[in-house]
């Protein structure tokens, strides 16, 4: 992870592939929900180019439904340590829990992604205490009924300030600033136009002077704009990303990995 944050601090952008290890993923319909077939996306996604793994047993998507501790567990924990067996790319954990997140550093995960920018009860200090690194990212309400109605007076300026409070959070509990990440949350009680106004002004996240990542792959906002379904929004996704990119962000949290290399490989090279 140390090798990530480094080349991120240096200017270049590291892809994150997407590997959901839920029944319910919107966009693999949980077909890698076994192991072997966990291991091989894990696999595929890092020859592709991702150099983070993002697992996660607790889908947030739009309506979806909490989990047990228990399960969530039994579904990442097995998963974490088969790819630490078989490759040594970095891996990450999606999740809100603290146990979670304990376990699956013990497993051998160097980064926490939480959507909900560890504001669970002891998820500070799990992460304070181990050298990881963390991602706080920005929503509005739960993923049973966020998209119900988000209300912002000011959309940018309200993100801005939660994700600095968070951060200061952090650095209060004991993380180290050089591991902190932060994402403004695309699609996690947003409208479209919530979200676009984010892609437009990605760069009043970049400048908080903590990297950005990214998390807008297939998500539903492409959808809405362009009446697609999930599996026909590549070229949205990767744009987008391109945007982001443009604006400053550096860290992709992707389905898509070789597709978003090659967009990343073409504005790096541009610039
Ligand atoms: C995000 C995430 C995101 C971060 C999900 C989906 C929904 N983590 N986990 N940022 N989205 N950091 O992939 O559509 O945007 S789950």
């Amino acid at each position: 992870m140390q090798q990530i944050l480094n080349k991120i601090r240096s200017g270049h952008w590291v892809v994150m592939g997407i590997l959901n290890v839920t029944p319910d993923s919107f966009s693999d319909g949980g077909q890698f929900n076994r192991l072997d077939h966990a291991l091989k996306h894990a696999l595929q996604m890092q020859k592709q180019g991702a150099e983070v793994i993002d697992i996660g047993g607790e889908s947030t998507r739009p309506g979806a439904k909490p989990v047990s501790l228990d399960e969530e567990l039994q579904r990442v924990i097995p998963v974490i340590a088969t790819i630490r067996e078989y490759s040594d790319v970095a891996i990450s954990i999606d999740t809100s829990k603290p146990e979670v997140m304990q376990a699956a550093i013990m497993a051998g995960a160097s980064m926490v992604n939480d959507v909900n920018a560890l504001h669970a009860e002891g998820a500070l200090e799990v992460c304070a205490n181990q050298p990881v690194a963390v991602c706080l990212m920005h929503k509005q309400g739960n993923p049973q009924t966020m998209q119900d109605n988000p209300q912002y007076a000011d959309i940018v300026d309200e993100i801005r300030q939660y994700l600095v409070a968070r951060v200061s959070c952090c650095i209060k509990s004991g993380i180290r600033s050089e591991n902190i990440f932060i994402d403004p949350g695309f699609g996690f009680g947003k409208t479209l136009e919530n979200n676009l106004s984010l892609l437009k002004e990605m760069q009043q996240f970049c400048t908080l002077g903590y990297p950005v990542l990214v998390g807008l792959s297939r998500k539903s906002m492409f959808g809405a704009l362009l009446g697609r379904d999930v599996e026909q929004r590549l070229v949205a996704s990767t744009s987008a990303a391109v945007i982001a990119y443009r604006q400053g962000a550096r860290f992709f949290r992707v389905h898509d990995v070789a597709e978003t290399c090659d967009a990343l490989k073409l504005c790096e090279a541009v610039l």
